[in-house]
């Protein structure tokens, strides 16, 4: 399981850790680049100052590469840029929305790495023609604000639309989701639902049972109607929303029940009312484990999955 990803990253397995806010802090990012992988610090809502402590404590953990995941949602966009320039962070990936060139620009001036997440084919175009390094495909089954398509058709499509690496993002929590990544045109695969099961992961205990307890139809999709869908477990936070929307609420309305819902779960561990964002391989993590435990079973099965595909031989 090696790929011109690594090579790109400086990685050892084309593994990338989901960016979550709240959830991927600089000790599990830590943990994952030292598992192999890429681990990134998810700048979420987050003010520079308070990035630039989770990068400095990255430092302290690890000597291996990670990143820091940007939403283009946040006020802080662009301090986090400069932020990451500034301390020459190996990666920045872009997510929730399309990066302008000026801070590509800048930061592969600085020599960093950049990664853009999106959710269609026009996206894609654009952020390789605004010179990122490398795309992130992320289908519908991942978790927090997703896009429409699945990653079953998503990754294809990119693949073939753009000459940069892809990575495909999106429901993948094994070494098959892993393989059928590969063979969808990837180059690596992001994982984040199943590392928020992980000893390393500092999100409050509450969320992880939840995460281990979900089943197969538990990860729904709030805010569909508004146009900014969001896929979490259910819990009476999410019921309560899907009713509202239902019930034809305001735009504006919708917005304020979810406000802090993410840290509420997160931080708090306030399970019923926070917002338990998680993919729908939620179903498939059924055990909490170190970040180099569920990197060595990720790529320790995936050699046997291929071999078990040649049935044409
Ligand atoms: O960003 C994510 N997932 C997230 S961000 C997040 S934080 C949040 N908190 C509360 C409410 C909402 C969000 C939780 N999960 N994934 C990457 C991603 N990027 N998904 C979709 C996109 C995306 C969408 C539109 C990327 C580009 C884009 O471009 C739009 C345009 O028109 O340029």
């Amino acid at each position: 399981m090696k790929s011109e990803l690594c090579n790109l990253l400086g990685i050892q397995y084309p593994i990338i850790q989901g960016g979550m806010a709240w959830v991927s802090t600089a000790k599990l990012a830590a943990a994952v680049s030292n598992a192999g992988g890429l681990g990134i610090i998810a700048a979420g809502n987050a003010p520079k100052d308070a990035v630039r402590e989770q990068i400095a404590a990255a430092k302290q953990l690890t000597d291996k590469p990670f990143g820091v995941n940007v939403m283009l949602l946040s006020p802080y966009v662009e301090e986090i840029v400069d932020l990451v320039c500034e301390e020459k962070v190996a990666v920045l990936i872009f997510g929730a929305g399309s990066a302008p060139k000026s801070y590509i620009d800048k930061l592969k001036a600085a020599g960093v790495k950049v990664l853009h997440v999106v959710p269609s084919v026009a996206i894609a175009k654009k952020a390789e023609k605004n010179g990122a390094d490398a795309i992130i495909a992320e289908g519908g089954e991942a978790g927090g604000h997703i896009g429409e398509l699945t990653t079953m058709v998503l990754v294809p499509q990119v693949a073939d639309a753009v000459q940069i690496p892809v990575v495909a993002a999106g429901g993948i929590a094994d070494s098959r989701g892993a393989a059928a990544a590969f063979a969808l045109g990837a180059k690596g695969i992001q994982v984040g639902t199943r590392f928020i099961c992980s000893n390393e992961c500092e999100a409050h205990e509450n969320y992880k049972m939840a995460v281990i307890h979900a089943k197969d139809r538990d990860a729904i999709v709030t805010g569909r109607s508004t146009g900014h869908p969001v896929r979490c477990l259910k819990n009476k936070l999410s019921k309560r929303m899907l009713d509202a929307e239902a019930e034809g609420i305001s735009r504006e309305e919708f917005e304020k029940l979810g406000i802090g819902g993410l840290r509420r779960a997160v931080v708090d561990g306030d399970a019923d009312n926070g917002s338990l964002m998680a993919g729908q391989s939620a179903a498939m993590v059924t055990k909490i484990q170190s970040c180099q435990e569920i990197i060595d079973e990720l790529v320790g099965d995936f050699g046997k999955v291929v071999d078990s595909l040649k049935i044409y031989e």
